[in-house]
């Protein structure tokens, strides 16, 4: 077992979880290498703000000094937004390197899952979810986060799979995994930027509680591993089909001809798609993040209120 300093919730966030109240973890990747200094920082205490709305505690999970950290303090999250992608962007793989080397350390949907579980929270909001990339047939980059969802019990409220990846490659392996690809309010499996990626999901789900009661049931039952609930940016938000997904062509070709590869691959789509929008996709982002921290807060409201009716 790990020792309180090197598993360390903050107070709040330990109050929360001990009297059973909700709690939504937040990733750090997001803020060093998804976005530009100083919108990160901003859209992280949205996105903070966004989840205690809706009637739940935020827990922003990174590495700091080599400690994992659920539930950075506002002064954390200036100094990992500043630091931007001088911090190393951790999946699961770099966890105990960061650690014992006592460095700073963002934590991607893969390893904020793993700490997320390991502190007691269930639920997670993010952006987007890594998949299955372009081109993987040939380059074998398959992001770890869709091995963490096979295996590790959180559910992860995102904005659906970017069009930047293979979405129906990522939703092949997903399906292979056993994890379920739920469509909140919708049928279709939304595409990040916009609502509809032409893909169907496995279930739709209408309400909050309805996703609370999947969850249950999936881990009282023993059935490991993640949940996936696609939720679709809002309307007004959504950038132009067409018009996003001829900049990712243009993108993905640069990243190509640069041979930029690994964990340098997400980082550089997005930035690269932000400037090519001039900001538009950024906002869109930003947009779509407090959309899905607002859900999951609800649907950590709905897990918190109690158990399956299988384990009554
Ligand atoms: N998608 C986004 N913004 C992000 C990421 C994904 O729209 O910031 C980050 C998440 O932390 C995700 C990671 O876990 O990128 C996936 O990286 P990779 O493809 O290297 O596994
Ligand atoms: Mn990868």
């Amino acid at each position: 077992m790990l020792d309180k300093s090197t598993l360390d919730i903050t107070t709040k966030v330990a109050a929360a979880l001990d009297a059973g109240k909700p709690v939504v973890a937040l990733e750090s990747t997001i803020i060093s290498h998804g976005m530009p200094y100083p919108k990160n920082v901003e859209t992280a205490a949205a996105v903070e703000d966004a989840v205690r709305d809706a009637g739940a505690t935020p827990a922003t999970i990174a590495i700091l000094g080599g400690h994992l950290k659920v539930g950075l303090l506002a002064d954390e999250i200036q100094y990992l937004g500043k630091k931007g992608a001088q911090v190393i962007k951790c999946s699961r793989r770099d966890l105990p390197f960061v650690m014992a080397r006592k460095q700073d350390g963002a934590t991607t949907v893969a390893a904020t899952m793993i700490i997320a579980a390991m502190a007691g929270i269930r639920v997670f909001a993010t952006g987007g979810i890594g998949g299955v990339h372009r081109g993987a047939e040939e380059t074998m980059d398959i992001s770890a986060d869709l091995e963490e969802l096979a295996s590790t019990d959180v559910a992860v409220v995102c904005a659906g799979i970017k069009s930047v990846l293979d979405i129906g490659r990522t939703l092949e392996y997903l399906e292979t995994h056993g994890v379920p690809v739920a469509g909140f309010q919708t049928d279709t499996l939304p595409a990040f930027y916009t609502r509809d990626s032409g893909f169907a999901v496995d279930y739709r789900v209408d309400t909050a509680a309805e996703v609370a009661a999947v969850m249950n049931i999936k881990w009282d039952m023993g059935l490991r591993g993640g949940i996936v609930i696609a939720v679709p940016i809002p309307e007004e938000h959504a950038l132009d089909e067409d018009e996003i997904n001829g900049v990712i062509d243009e993108a993905i070709a640069e990243m190509q001809a640069r041979k930029i590869t690994g964990k340098e691959t997400t980082p550089f789509l997005l930035a690269r798609i932000a400037e090519r929008t001039a900001g538009r996709s950024l906002e869109a982002n930003i947009e779509l993040v407090k959309n899905n921290a607002r859900v999951a807060g609800e649907i950590a409201v709905e897990f918190s209120r109690g158990r399956s009716p299988l384990s009554r």
